[in-house]
């Protein structure tokens, strides 16, 4: 499949055409070749050789070491499931539009940047993310406000290890998280659903505990689009709304920052949105979640699970009260 959409005069290429493209273009070169009589048994192989680590090389392929810490046992949501029932309002709001519509988004070149309080403010390109630190396969449940939760093998690596690069100041005690705003790659930034930027936060011991992954893939290869390529945040104690996709400012601060869905409707979303079954959404329970795929006739709903399972994140808010803090 070769998709080509312009975009502002230049051509995009979709991550998942990448390496179709590449191995595309060698076989019609090397056609071409053939048909002028030109090739020589010699190149013949060096094109052959070329195919086959252009389709090794996949650029859509992304290796990671599997973290036997971070596994949940759950079957893991079907790739297609997690890439066309999607929440990403910057390509529309029904669950389907991301995938129809996140091919505009153009994920290279892409810089993130870190800074506010810090004393190294940093400006990275994706290579240079891709480097900066051993990429992990951590399998997270994610569970979203909305009622329903995948099972997902994410790739990154704890975000604290990003962190501990700009060395932070002692003013540092928050940090937020701030989506591309493009209306030209973006068709749904037209709609006043949420403020724009989409813009996260979490209080900077959240941020640095190990759990909280900077996401660069999941499947085995780089973020599709429609999942918030090519470098999101995935907070899986807390409701999916948290996990900013398509990231490119991360910014420590003193005061805590406003966040979109807070900002969109205080009463219903909270800053902290921890998972938890015993504070109802004004509108619904939040008891229970339906698990995407398992939902046959029969199919139960699963019980919510405070912090969605993951209580090794209790003791970081020891003392407060979650009901008034939700
Ligand atoms: N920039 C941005 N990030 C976002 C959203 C969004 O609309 N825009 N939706 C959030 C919500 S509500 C959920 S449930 C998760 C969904 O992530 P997934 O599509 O990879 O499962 O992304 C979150 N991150
Ligand atoms: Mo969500």
């Amino acid at each position: 499949m070769l998709i080509k959409t312009k975009q502002g005069g230049s051509d995009l290429i979709l991550p998942s055409d990448i390496t179709p493209r590449a191995v595309f273009e060698t076989r019609r070169e090397f056609i071409q070749k053939l048909a002028v009589g030109s090739i020589a048994s010699a190149s013949l192989l060096e094109m052959v050789q070329r195919e086959a680590f252009a389709q090794t090389n996949s650029a859509n392929k992304l290796a990671a070491t599997s973290n036997p810490a971070y596994q949940a046992l759950d079957k893991k949501t079907a790739y297609k499931d997690a890439t066309t029932y999607n929440n990403f309002y910057e390509f529309g709001t029904d669950k389907a539009d991301p995938a129809q519509t996140a091919a505009s988004l153009k994920t290279r070149p892409w810089t993130l940047s870190i800074e506010g309080e810090v004393k190294k403010p940093l400006v990275l390109d994706l290579d240079a993310l891709l480097k900066l630190a051993p990429i992990e396969e951590r399998v997270y449940r994610l569970r979203c406000v909305e009622g329903w939760s995948m099972v997902i093998p994410w790739m990154g690596y704890s975000l604290s290890q990003l962190l501990k690069k700009v060395e932070l100041t002692s003013n540092a005690k928050y940090v937020e998280f701030i989506s591309l705003n493009d209306a030209r790659q973006m068709p749904g930034l037209g709609s006043r659903v949420l403020q724009w930027p989409y813009t996260e936060g979490l209080r900077l011991d959240e941020a640095m505990h190990p759990l909280c992954l900077l996401t660069l893939g999941m499947y085995g290869e780089v973020l599709p689009n429609q999942n918030g390529a090519p470098v999101r945040i995935t907070v899986p104690w807390k409701y999916g709304f948290k996990s900013a996709k398509s990231i490119v400012k991360i910014r420590l601060t003193k005061d805590q920052p406003r966040t979109s869905w807070n900002v969109a409707n205080p009463s219903e979303y909270g800053f902290y949105s921890n998972v938890n079954p015993d504070v109802d959404h004004p509108r619904w329970s939040q008891g229970s979640e339906r698990r995407i795929g398992e939902d046959g006739f029969f199919t139960r709903k699963r019980k919510t699970l405070m912090f969605n399972g993951y209580s090794e994140v209790a003791s970081l808010y020891a003392g407060m009260d979650l009901k008034r803090y939700f």
